[in-house]
């Protein structure tokens, strides 16, 4: 759209940036999260922006914090082989011996658990938190290696999600999120696939 337009040559002279996270910056983002996202509890948005297994994209300009989404990344394969690396060979082998006989819990999930996703109210409706998005599925699918998110969106959040390609059916096998992500009263799981060769930013 032409907004988005607007917004990418914003980002192309230096105006505008997005930045990805770990557990940083948290101040300013957890106020507009804090403001726009009234129903959630405040301790539960500071709790979750200090967790080191949640990441941050957050989009800034002019050194002003203008939204963020908070997501989780659920990336067992990468765990497991980072896990299993570091073993002494023999561990492992006594631990393939033990586990064979065993059916493996599916240890490739590969999709971001989108928590929190606000913009600041005077810049709703700009293009941001669709620049945004982009950004993150960009950042989530290169960098955290992913290729599904998912969230309970709020009800009016649910034309914003669809138009970032979220769906209401979910068709990410059950055993890959099941249990692992919050359920969370009154909102609708969404899913969107990411796609893995286009260029999202
Ligand atoms: C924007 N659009 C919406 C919409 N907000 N459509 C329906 N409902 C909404 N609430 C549409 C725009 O008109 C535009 O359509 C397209 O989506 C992209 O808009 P945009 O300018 O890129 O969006 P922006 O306003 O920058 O950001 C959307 C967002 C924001 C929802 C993040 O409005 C916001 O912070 N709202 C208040 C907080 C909120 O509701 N957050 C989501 C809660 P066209 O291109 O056709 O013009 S859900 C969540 O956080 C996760 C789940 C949870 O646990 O809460």
């Amino acid at each position: 759209s032409a907004r988005e337009e607007n917004l990418k040559k914003e980002e192309e002279a230096g105006r505008l940036k997005f930045v990805c996270y770990s557990n940083d910056g948290i101040d300013e983002h957890m106020n507009i999260f804090a403001r726009q996202l009234p129903n959630m509890p405040k301790e539960y948005i500071v709790r979750l922006l200090m967790d080191r297994s949640h990441k941050s994209v957050m989009v800034i300009r002019h050194s002003l914090v203008v939204g963020g989404i908070t997501y989780r990344p659920y990336i067992s394969t990468l765990y497991l082989s980072v896990m299993i690396s570091s073993l002494k060979p023999r561990v492992l082998m006594l631990l393939v011996v033990l586990i064979t006989p065993f059916p493996l819990p599916n240890h490739s999930q590969k999709f971001g658990e989108i928590a929190f996703c606000a913009i600041t109210a005077d810049e709703q409706v700009k293009g941001y938190g669709t620049r945004l998005m982009n950004h993150l599925k960009q950042h989530a699918r290169d960098v955290d290696g992913l290729t599904h998110f998912l969230t309970y969106a709020d009800n009016n959040a649910v034309g914003y999600f669809i138009k970032q390609g979220f769906t209401k059916e979910i068709k990410l096998e059950k055993d890959r999120w099941h249990g692992y992500i919050k359920d969370y009263d009154g909102g609708i799981l969404m899913e969107c696939k990411i796609d893995q060769k286009l260029p999202y930013t």
